[in-house]
């Protein structure tokens, strides 16, 4: 890809020759693999992870036709390409979804697989054939198969081949096989091939070796690969794969093709150069190679040159340079505050969880003028868990084909309803998939020039670590969007047990760096952080508005409180803001909690109060993760600039003044909360459900990790006592007093919520 770039002049010799040295060159170098985040202006999909190209490119197709569908852009002349190993078919990405394609008729998408019959480590079907396998693969599937399997030079054997023994050959001969074929010689394929068969034989008996030597894979042959392509171009209401026969290494010379260890050489020598530069006609002497094999030159035949002409003329017939990523989008005009109206007023006495108090959010969006449209809620399924089953009747469920049955709840107000023009993508029980959709939705502002905002709800633990390497992917290509892990909390899932009580979700997103997360208590933090975050992505005045926004939310029902008056939403939203003081007088702690243990945390700053006098102050965290990125920012500014001015972070800031030991506490495991350790004046203990979740009441499992309203408790005693501040002898009455270690003794959460 480079090379052709080099070729159309739009990457200079200095540019590459900081191939895969990005800092470190002087023109800033160029990627090894297409990165579009570090070079913005060339990639457009990064193609790195092998399988996610294949599943990235049904979903772009996918979203080329929803566009269209739902008026938005007539993408109908586009055509997706997805240029796939054979190797790399093996993942379980690649084939997984392609039903999708067949299902939704993307005749709009194409798939090209270099069959090279190799991976790196040794064939990809040794004993067998992948092209044979992956056809009646894809033909299952429902997809149009084209073959380019020989090259033209067969034809005339297969003309004279009237008893069908050279097909036979062809048919059956393993893959292992055909790839030592290359790596051999003339004579060995006359003698190894069609040698199987005395009739084979007979059929070449008048080639020379060379003339053996020379027939070609089909997908060498320009002429068969441009039939190809025009009949997939061309194919109506299928997707198309296409099966090209390749030799891997191609034209790099003997001591390439076909070996086991391509992939691994870097390096070409003398003698390897020299022979690809004669069949490759490239006129550069022996001499210029001679001076530093190490360094050949670079060779353009320059702007003049007919055939760099010709490419010129082609790209501006096809309307541009491919790959080329643009950012010029629609201008969205964001939601004014009345949209948020409803979240900050609060749930009166209806007892509603921060899932619902969510979707409540979304619908108020939906109803943005010039902007509610723009939503895309993606649910892998469990929609109707998450409350948003309210969104069926008016948004619907994109489907090309409409509803073509009676649906079995059509009398229901909150009936299943899919349309063309359905704004809702429900993938069904498909995290991969689903976060396939994120990304092309997520990148239209790029790839289509118009914004879309995905919001892509998973449930319980389903979606960093099972689609993790999709999300890293996204942040590469810069997809913009929400992320939503409904029914979080290692605790508040209750009765679900080991593999849905999510306590490390937030861990996990910490981890890349173009997730912001955040573990909202109530609605109307919800309200401020979802606005701060579309602010950041189209607002247009962040540096860097290619991020992603992680927000986990719990299906245990609360009152959702009002906002209160004077609320600090620039901490809020950068992490932490004061909820609620303690009384006057007595001993002081702080108690920092996060999310669905807010409510913990203020409890027991009443029972603190009651029981022993102490005075603790409740902060609500929103973000640890944006805390300790802060924290982090300031102590590297400290560390490179030892005479200016230190910078504090912002928790530190924040926290200055406050009296007492500090206990922070989360539904999630310690390191969540550990992550802002260094950055807290004072000392710092933290609770936290580290372990495998189980099944049982929230109360019990709340008591068992020592995360509920009495451990916060006795561990605030705690560090008062190790203050000096308390006696020890109160830590085992408090213990007594709780009956801390029995997990029936525990109250702490709610007995609803839908799971
Ligand atoms: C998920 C993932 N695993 C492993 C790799 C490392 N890797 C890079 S190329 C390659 C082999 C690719 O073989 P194939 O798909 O047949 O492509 P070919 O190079 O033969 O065209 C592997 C394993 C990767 N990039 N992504
Ligand atoms: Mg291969």
């Amino acid at each position: 890809m480079y090379a052709r770039a080099f070729l159309e002049g739009r990457l200079t010799t200095e540019q590459l020759d900081g191939f895969r040295q990005e800092k470190s060159h002087h023109t800033g170098g160029v990627s090894s693999y297409p990165h579009p985040r570090l070079m913005p202006e060339f990639w457009q999909f990064p193609t790195v992870s092998m399988g996610l190209g294949p599943i990235n490119a049904i979903y772009q197709a996918s979203l080329n036709k929803y566009l269209s569908n739902r008026g938005i852009k007539d993408a109908s002349d586009q055509q997706v390409w997805a240029f796939l190993g054979d190797g790399e078919m093996d993942e379980v990405e690649s084939r997984g979804q392609l039903q999708v394609a067949a299902n939704e008729g993307l005749d709009n998408l194409n798939f090209v697989i270099n069959c090279n019959l190799q991976r790196l480590d040794g064939p990809v079907r040794g004993n067998g054939k992948i092209i044979q396998e992956l056809e009646s693969f894809f033909r299952g599937a429902g997809w149009n198969v084209i073959k380019v399997v020989w090259g033209r030079e067969w034809d005339d054997l297969l003309a004279r081949d009237t008893d069908g023994a050279l097909r036979t050959l062809m048919n059956t001969v393993p893959d292992g096989d055909f790839q030592t074929y290359k790596a051999e010689n003339g004579a060995y394929v006359r003698e190894n091939f069609f040698g199987r068969d005395p009739r084979a034989l007979e059929l070449v008996k008048d080639y020379s070796d060379e003339q053996v030597w020379n027939l070609k894979r089909g997908g060498h042959d320009y002429r068969k690969v441009y039939a190809a392509f025009k009949a997939a171009t061309e194919h109506k209401g299928q997707p198309t794969v296409i099966l090209a026969h390749t030799i891997k290494g191609y034209g790099l010379g003997p001591a390439f093709e076909g070996r086991n260890a391509t992939h691994q050489m870097k390096k070409m020598t003398l003698d390897n150069l020299k022979t690809f530069r004669d069949s490759m006609d490239i006129p550069i002497t022996d001499a210029q190679l001679e001076e530093n094999p190490y360094l050949p030159p670079y060779y353009n035949p320059g702007e003049q040159d007919e055939a760099i002409q010709y490419l010129h003329e082609r790209r501006r017939e096809l309307g541009g340079y491919v790959p080329e990523r643009r950012s010029k989008y629609t201008q969205l005009s964001l939601p004014e505050d009345d949209a948020y109206k409803s979240a900050k007023k609060g749930s009166g006495t209806q007892e509603i969880a921060t899932t619902m108090a969510f979707a409540r959010i979304l619908k108020d969006l939906f109803r943005s003028k010039d902007f509610g449209h723009r939503i895309v809620p993606i649910i892998p399924d469990e929609a109707r868990t998450f409350g948003m089953d309210s969104y069926f009747p008016t948004a619907k469920i994109y489907n090309p084909k409409g509803q073509t049955y009676t649906s079995v709840d059509r009398e229901l107000l909150l009936a299943y309803k899919e349309s063309p023009q359905g704004q809702i993508v429900h993938v069904g029980i498909n995290e991969a998939g689903a976060f396939a959709a994120f990304t092309a939705i997520g990148t239209s502002y790029a790839t289509q020039a118009e914004p879309l905002i995905p919001v892509y709800v998973f449930y319980s633990m389903f979606g960093f670590q099972r689609t993790g390497d999709a999300i890293w992917a996204a942040g590469d290509q810069m997809a913009r969007g929400f992320i939503i892990g409904a029914t979080a909390g290692r605790t508040t899932l209750t009765g679900e047990g080991l593999q849905h009580a999510d306590g490390h979700s937030l861990l996990l997103a910490a981890t890349n760096p173009a997730v912001l997360s955040y573990d909202p208590a109530y609605g109307y933090e919800i309200a401020h952080i979802v606005r701060s975050g579309l602010e950041r992505m189209y607002g247009g005045d962040h540096a860097d508005p290619n991020v992603m926004y992680y927000l986990t939310v719990y299906n245990e029902p609360i009152v959702q409180p009002t906002e209160p008056e004077g609320l600090d939403v620039e901490g809020l939203v950068k992490g932490i803001y004061p909820l609620r003081p303690g009384h006057e007088g007595g001993l002081k702690a702080q108690v920092l909690a996060s999310g669905v243990s807010v409510p913990w945390a203020l409890e027991a700053q009443r029972v603190l109060a009651e029981d022993w006098g102490v005075s603790a102050d409740v902060w609500s965290v929103t973000s640890w993760s944006e805390l300790r990125r802060d924290g982090l920012r300031a102590e590297e500014h400290n560390f490179l600039n030892p005479e200016a001015e230190p910078q504090v972070p912002f928790l530190t800031q924040r926290l200055q003044g406050a009296e007492g030991p500090v206990v922070a506490v989360s539904d999630f495991m310690h390191a969540v909360q550990d992550q802002i350790r260094q950055f807290v004046p004072g000392d710092f203990a933290t609770l936290g459900a580290d372990g495998f979740g189980f099944s049982d009441t929230r109360s019990a499992a709340r008591r068992f990790f020592k995360i509920d309203t009495e451990s916060i408790v006795v561990r605030t005693l705690q560090s008062l006592v190790e203050q000096g501040k308390l006696e020890r002898s109160v830590l085992q009455q408090a213990i007594d007093k709780y009956r801390l270690h029995d997990v029936n003794a525990g109250d702490t959460g709610n007995a609803g919520g839908e799971s």
